[in-house]
This record gives C-alpha cells, structure tokens and sequence, in this order.
C-alpha cells in the first residue's frame, strides 16, 4: 500500500517537470541557408511563452556556433543598422515575434554542415536556468517566411 503511494508521487512529479519542458518555444522558427563563406545566421520565428509567468532569456547556445545572441535591427539615420536586445523577457502567455528588420537570433562564427530542409535546435536558457530547446526550419536564401516552397 505504501509503495502504491510512493509510485504514484513519482509519476506526479515526473509529470510536472514535463510540463515544464514545454513553455518556452519558437513557432515557424525558420533561417536563410547562408551563402557559401558566410558564418552568420539570424534566426526568425515567435518566441512563445505558454506559461504563467514571465520567462527571461539569459543566454542562447547553438552546437557549432561561436557566439548566439539577440539583435535589434532599427534605421538609424537612414541606415539599417543593429544592436544587442540584451536579455529578452517573453510575457506569461504572450510572444515576442522574431522577424527580419527587427528582433532576431544572431548567430556567429557557425561552422556545420547544414541543407534546406534541415532543422537547427538553439538552447535557450532563461535566468533562472532553466533550459529549452528551440527550433528553427532552414529555408532558401531568397525566403521572406516560414513556409518552404
Ligand atoms: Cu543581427
């Protein structure tokens, strides 16, 4: 009787912690395939938090990347130009949504192997380390979208 209890504890918390895995997301992420020599990516998509509270972005990794973090793209006199966003905090059940000429996922000195149609998985890990895996479709150069043609 006391072992019934105990497994049934188990699987609780077995189901909690799974639940958790879920709440951060990157839906139709997509990527342009970079031109032969070229190292950079910038990663686009809606950044989805589907939990009850607000999740802050404190660093970003990518397998075979030097460095991964979060660009802001604004005309500057003119001139498009970016910067770092910083730590990114994404609103309990809300989105923030990652697009060309605004908020991206920058991506430097990458150096795998990579084809359209592949998918690449960005870790992204919020202040209170807490660990999601992110993905994004890679897509022809020429793409303005998610959607593969
Ligand atoms: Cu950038």
């Amino acid at each position: 009787m006391v072992r019934g209890i105990q497994i049934g504890l188990l699987l609780l918390l077995v189901s909690g912690s799974a639940s958790a895995i879920a709440e951060l997301a990157l839906e139709n992420g997509w990527v342009r395939m970079p031109p032969d020599g070229v190292s950079t990516l910038a990663i686009y998509g809606e950044l989805t938090n589907s939990g009850d509270s607000p999740l802050t972005v404190a660093t970003w990794s990518l397998d075979n990347a030097g460095m991964v973090m979060v660009h802001r793209s604004e005309l500057n006199g003119g001139r498009m130009q970016m910067r770092s966003a910083g730590p990114l905090t994404v609103p309990a059940r809300g989105k923030l949504v990652l697009q060309p000429q605004g908020l991206h996922i920058m991506v430097m000195k990458f150096n795998a192997e990579i084809g359209i149609g592949d998918e690449i998985v960005i870790k992204a890990m919020t202040e209170s380390s807490e660990s999601f895996s992110l993905t994004a479709a890679v897509v022809p150069i020429n793409a303005i979208g998610p959607t593969l043609p």
